[in-house]
């Protein structure tokens, strides 16, 4: 069989997949090992991209509030509801909300009909999210969003910086490499308020304070210069220092200070001070710790300060490099996909917008930027945006203050939303769903975190009346009378349009350009190999600002405030290695659910003992917003007075861990984005009278109506992990007809229940008050057996249970236990040890750094 070269789905490290369809709707997927990006290697996502591939709880149809309809009504619908809206209220009255998982092709034309067609610059992107900071910061530092570090700078730095960026669990290809180069003698530096197992496999690990980076860094910065580090010579010739620059950072920035104001001991502060003055070759990674922040823009530029007052930067293995997390984040920037750019990396001043008009022949252009994702759905509550178009992503769970997104979705007159999932916590607000065409289904082209563009390409036939993005905005934007200008066929044509325009009257002055690529004909799309666009920017020492100079921004600290009374915590809030966003794909893998099950919130043992809260019972989150269930998670890593919890889980999957509703709508004044990683909190502890499980061997028709329900794929099947407070005989009614056994232990309050359905294990409910649960695994296994094992109520196989413990390496399915048995057993020294003898960490290698912690763990126990 053929393979056929694509890009993972995920994230924005953009690894080469080699794909081999195996049969209907199955794929084999390996590393491209030509691809640059990763050079074959995959991480526990990407391998395991293949479970995802099936039609479960696809959008097949196009759907009018709950009635199936063609693709005909529900076109011309959008186009007269968004005609009408702009007819009656003006061109600013509706708006598009799309996603950097949109394709460039998509992003493209949907920029083109709302900027250059419907004359509003409304289209704002979950981009806004997640890189508006490191955007708006690359502007004022060098003139355009230019990221000027590719991954090969990671293969030739000493001195690797990581911020506010769990890259282990991220982008771990990324990871990867970084590690290949610590081993061949680079040091490693992670800054983050966690000790994740990014900062655990780290030489330095600083735990700051959150919102302390911009002292971290004017901190370094002075120091840097004390000790003469600061390159006089590129600064010359380079960069416009403001005259008052230097006075900003010398003035309160001192070790002593500075390590006061991060809360870390000044002798590890000193150690980076130290090494960052020393070591030239420094790559500086930057994410979501840094972008998310109220100061995000601020935080971006001090570290873009120390690189360039340093001079490192357009030099191999010296760089700043914001890794952006989608997969074609950068792309969106690309084709100006937030309301703050136009397009092509142009803005909104008189010639650009004469230009893309001239471009486009288009009948209007955007005067002005757009609403930015958070005024955007401020402004849908308020009832000034009448029209809304949400394109591949999922608001409701995703925007900060996300229970008032809710509000708004629902107020708005018209909602349409295109997406490949039938029932996600957005679509449930919709008018219209129009369905996506999903990974694997479509071609495009993806630009990763280093520039590098790739093809995505179809492996599947699209599914039922599915469609890609592109086709169905453009059909939007033909029905709305533009006729010619959505005259699109097929991929390759946009994207000659959208390298045309890169270079359209582009005397250099603007980076970002695709020169000789608008030629290629439909055979040179299809065979088109990965390429990264812009050699070594800013290797010549000019910038594309008006006079060729970078800029040293003046930044300075907030105050970070006080506790507040009733919400005396902070909350943070981020990803696990295992998941993406909204579960929506990985929530099909049961592999890839066996990492983290339940939604966490991680709490300091001291506040744990304050607030009497015990590992593995429930709390309660609440912020000003509102509020959310969690299982508790009592660790070492979270620092005191903080609170770390996961953005993936939806109305769908569980009655907690619904993040978005918490964090304040409060953003950066620059970017726009919102500062999700630092919220005023309060958690409290949630007693329940029962715990209990539900193993079905099909999808629940609905959530279990109790306090704690969350749900996970399992092989053959579905889990749900319970507890309440009501009467747990209620469960019952999920169970499915057919041959029942049960077990009560009155004593115990415990209650377990089997269905079988011709001797095949259909469904089982264990419920207890005071006693103990099997462990879920061997049932689990009896819903793939024909027959099911006449133990079933005992939860386990005749003779010793067998516990693996918790699931660490997913690839060969080992567990904890297993594990550490191994390393007992066989004395397995290292992480390689453990590997040969068992193989975990040999494949993805996404374990490796928890397998390096259970090793220190064990050598820790055994001394
Ligand atoms: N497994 C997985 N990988 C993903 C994704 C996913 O959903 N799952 N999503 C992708 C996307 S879209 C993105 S944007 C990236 C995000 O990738 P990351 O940015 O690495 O991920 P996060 O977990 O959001 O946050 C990173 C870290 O910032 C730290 N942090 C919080 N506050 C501060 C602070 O004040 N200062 C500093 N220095 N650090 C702080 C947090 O403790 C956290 O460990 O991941 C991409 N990759
Ligand atoms: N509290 C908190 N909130 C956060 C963050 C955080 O760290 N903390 N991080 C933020 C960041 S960085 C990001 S990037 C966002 C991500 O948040 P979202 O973008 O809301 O999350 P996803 O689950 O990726 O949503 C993508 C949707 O698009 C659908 N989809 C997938 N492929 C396609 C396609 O090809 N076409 C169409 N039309 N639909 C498709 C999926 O089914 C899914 O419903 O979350 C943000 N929200
Ligand atoms: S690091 Fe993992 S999730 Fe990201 S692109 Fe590569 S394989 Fe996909
Ligand atoms: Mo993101």
């Amino acid at each position: 069989m053929a393979s056929i070269n694509t890009t993972c789905a995920y994230c924005g490290v953009g690894c080469g997949i080699r794909a081999t369809v195996t049969g209907a709707r199955q794929v084999r997927i390996e590393g491209d090992p030509d691809h640059p990006a990763n050079r074959g290697r995959l991480c526990s996502k990407g391998t395991h991209l293949g479970e995802t591939v099936g039609l479960e709880g696809r959008l097949l149809h196009p759907m009018i509030g709950r009635r199936r309809a063609s693709w005909d009504k529900a076109l011309d619908l959008v186009a007269r509801r968004f005609r009408d809206t702009i007819a009656q209220h003006g061109p600013d009255s509706v708006a598009f909300y799309v996603s950097g998982q949109l394709l460039t092709e998509d992003y493209y034309v949907a920029n083109k009909l709302m900027k250059g067609f419907i004359g509003s610059a409304n289209i704002d992107t979950n981009s806004r999210l997640c890189m508006a900071s490191a955007v708006a910061g690359h502007n004022r530092a060098f003139g355009e969003d230019v990221v000027p570090a590719t991954y090969d700078d990671i293969d030739a730095a000493d001195l690797i910086v990581l911020v506010g960026s769990n890259t282990a669990w991220c982008h771990p290809i990324v990871y990867q490499r970084i590690r290949a180069r610590c081993d061949a003698g680079a040091k490693l530096v992670v800054i983050d308020p966690r000790r994740t197992e990014t900062a655990e496999q780290a030489d330095l690990h600083l735990a700051i304070r959150p919102g302390s980076d911009v002292a971290l860094m004017n901190g370094a910065l002075a120091w840097v210069r004390a000790a003469g580090a600061v390159d006089e010579e590129f600064l010359a010739a380079s960069v416009a220092v403001p005259a008052d620059f230097w006075a900003t950072v010398e003035e309160g920035y001192d070790l002593w200070s500075v390590a006061k104001t991060c809360d870390v001991a000044p002798a590890d502060l000193r150690r980076f001070y130290e090494w960052f003055a020393a070591i030239p070759r420094t790559v500086t990674l930057f994410s979501q710790g840094i972008n998310q922040s109220t100061a995000g823009t601020d935080q971006v530029n001090a570290i873009l300060n120390l690189h360039l007052a340093t001079g490192r930067i357009g030099k191999p293995g010296a760089a700043p490099f914001s890794i952006t997390g989608q997969p074609n984040a950068m792309g969106g920037r690309e084709v100006g996909g937030l309301a703050s750019t136009l397009a092509a990396h142009m803005d909104f001043a008189p010639d650009n917008r004469a230009r893309v008009q001239r471009f486009w022949a288009a009948p209007a252009i955007a005067a002005k930027p757009g609403l930015k994702a958070v005024d955007l759905f401020r402004e849908l509550g308020q009832g000034r945006i009448k029209a809304l178009w949400i394109m591949a992503t999922n608001p409701a769970v995703s925007m900060p203050d996300a229970g008032s997104v809710r509000d708004a979705l629902a107020a708005c007159p018209f909602v349409v939303v295109s997406d490949v999932i039938a029932e996600t916590d957005t679509s449930a607000h919709a008018h219209v769903r129009l369905p996506a065409a999903a990974w694997g289904e479509k071609d495009g082209t993806v630009t990763n975190s280093d520039r590098t563009i790739s093809r995505q390409r179809a492996l599947f036939p699209l599914p039922g009346e599915a469609k890609p993005d592109w086709w169905i905005v453009k059909e939007v934007g033909r029905r709305m009378g533009w006729a010619t200008a959505f005259a699109y066929d097929r991929p390759a044509e946009i994207w000659r349009e959208h390298c045309r325009l890169s270079t359209y009257e582009n005397d250099g002055r603007r980076l970002f350009a695709l020169p000789g690529r608008s030629s290629g004909g439909n055979a040179d799309y299809d065979a088109m190999q990965p390429f990264r666009w812009g050699d070594a920017p800013f290797a010549d020492g000019r910038f594309p600002t008006p006079d060729g100079r970078a800029r040293l921004v003046p930044v300075a600290q907030k105050a970070i405030p006080a506790p507040l009374r009733d919400w005396p915590m902070t909350l943070n809030t981020g990803r696990y290695r295992d998941h993406w966003h909204t579960m929506t794909r990985t929530g099909l893998a049961p592999k890839l659910a066996r990492h983290r099950e339940e939604p966490l919130v991680e709490v300091n043992p001291d506040d744990a003992a304050r607030l009497m809260l015990s590992d593995g019972s429930l709390a309660r989150v609440g912020t000003p917003q509102g509020e959310s269930l969690y299982r508790v998670s009592v660790v070492a890593s979270q620092r005191p007075g903080e609170l770390f919890v996961p953005i993936h889980w939806t109305d769908r999957t569980a009655t907690g861990g619904r993040t978005g509703r918490l964090p304040r709508p409060l953003t950066d004044p620059y970017s726009g984005q919102p500062g999700f990683k630092a919220s005023p909190v309060r958690i409290a502890p949630v007693a329940t009278r029962w715990r209990g499980f539900l193993i079905l061997g099909h999808e629940a028709a609905r959530r279990p109506d109790c306090l704690w329900a969350t749900r996970i794929a399992v092989p053959a099947g579905t889990l749900w992990e319970l507890a309440g407070d009501g009467d747990a005989a209620a469960l019952d009614r999920l169970l499915p007809a057919g041959e029942r056994i049960e077990a009560v232990d009155a004593a115990r309050g415990t209650r377990r229940v089997a269905i079988l359905s011709g001797g095949r294990l259909a469904a089982a409910l264990f419920v207890t008050e005071t006693g103990q649960l099997p462990t879920r695994d061997w049932l689990i296994a009896q819903l793939s057996e024909p027959q099911a094992a006449p133990t079933l109520l005992a939860g386990r196989a005749p003779g010793a249970a067998v516990d693996r413990g918790a699931i660490l390496c997913i690839c060969f399915d080992l567990g904890v236990k297993t594990i550490l048995a191994a390393i007992r057993d066989r004395q397995l020294a290292d992480v390689a040890a453990i590997g040969a003898a068992i193989g975990a960490g040999t494949n993805c290698g996404s374990c490796r750094p928890a397998l390096a912690r259970l090793l220190a763990e064990e050598t820790i126990h055994a001394a």
